[in-house]
């Protein structure tokens, strides 16, 4: 199905000076990277509860690892698709810009986006549970796990973000500030169903800014964008990209 771009949009996107968007795994699925929810998500056949809270990872760090571990595996190959690469060159169109993303495979980093704020963490990061010192790893596979922090000892834990954990402030703040003054919102690939996160284009829209959706699925955000775009997020992005002009994506 082919996506039509509003003639409206077009314009909306040519003339905003301060842009936020705030991305999900949906970004990620065309690169092959498995979203959460849904048919083939990763919460079909992995319970979050055995696996992505605290409690897990306290009860039962090498199962946690062994998950992790496998997913890095499945990400390390991947590369971005015209999806990220869009959101890449955007940010270099505008003069205000911020990604948020709830992503954290690397991959928007990989298209070259430099402007952005990791709301869950980054897989390739690691951090001490004793010293909460955090280092990057990108080997895959690990050698050892649980692998254990060179310095003290003490077992590493994945620098990511499990439900009932706090969001780094940093990002969350720079996050919210960029949602109250942004003149466009731009989520995709997000099901909206993961807080704080999904409060964020409500916060965009409360203040004024025009909101978009690009997902092939409605979500709870969909009633509160000024356009969604049903499809996927690179074909989207490519049709996107041809409407406004850009020569140079992919
Ligand atoms: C495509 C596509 C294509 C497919 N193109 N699109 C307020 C109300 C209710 C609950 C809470 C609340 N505040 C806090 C909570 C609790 C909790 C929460 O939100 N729970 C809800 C689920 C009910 N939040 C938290 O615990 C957060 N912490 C926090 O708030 O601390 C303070 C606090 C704690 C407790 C109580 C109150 C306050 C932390 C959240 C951490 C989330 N962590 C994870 C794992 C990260 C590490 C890892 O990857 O292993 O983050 S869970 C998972 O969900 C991951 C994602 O970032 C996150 C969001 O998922 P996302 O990205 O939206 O993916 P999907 O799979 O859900 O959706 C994919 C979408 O893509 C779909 O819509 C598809 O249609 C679409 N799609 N193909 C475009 N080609």
């Amino acid at each position: 199905m082919v996506v039509e771009i509003p003639k409206g949009l077009v314009k909306a996107l040519n003339d905003a000076r301060r842009v936020a968007v705030l991305t999900g795994a949906g970004v990620s699925a065309e690169s092959g990277v498995p979203t959460f929810r849904g048919e083939e998500g990763l919460w079909r056949k992995y319970s979050p509860q055995e696996l992505a809270t605290p409690q897990a990872f306290a009860r039962d760090p090498k199962l946690v690892w062994e998950w992790y571990d496998w997913r890095r595996g499945l990400i390390a190959p991947l590369e971005p698709n015209p999806a990220h690469r869009f959101i890449a060159l955007l940010e270099r169109r505008v003069p205000q810009f911020l990604l948020i993303t709830q992503n954290i495979d690397g991959l928007h980093q990989k298209a070259g986006s430099k402007r952005l704020v990791e709301l869950h963490g980054n897989i390739w990061k690691v951090r001490c549970t004793r010293e909460g010192t955090v280092k990057e790893d990108r080997r895959v596979p690990l050698p050892e796990i649980p692998p254990r922090c060179e310095s003290c000892g003490a077992l590493l834990r994945p620098h990511v973000v499990w439900f009932g954990e706090s969001l780094p402030v940093d990002a969350l703040e720079e996050a919210m500030e960029a949602a109250e003054n942004c003149d466009l919102f731009l989520v995709v690939g997000t099901s909206g169903v993961v807080y704080p996160a999904a409060a964020l284009p409500q916060v965009a829209r409360s203040h004024g800014a025009l909101v978009v959706e690009s997902n092939p699925e409605e979500t709870p955000l969909t009633s509160l964008a000024t356009w969604s775009l049903q499809g996927k997020a690179g074909e989207v992005a490519q049709r996107l990209a041809r409407e406004m002009g850009w020569k140079d994506e992919g």
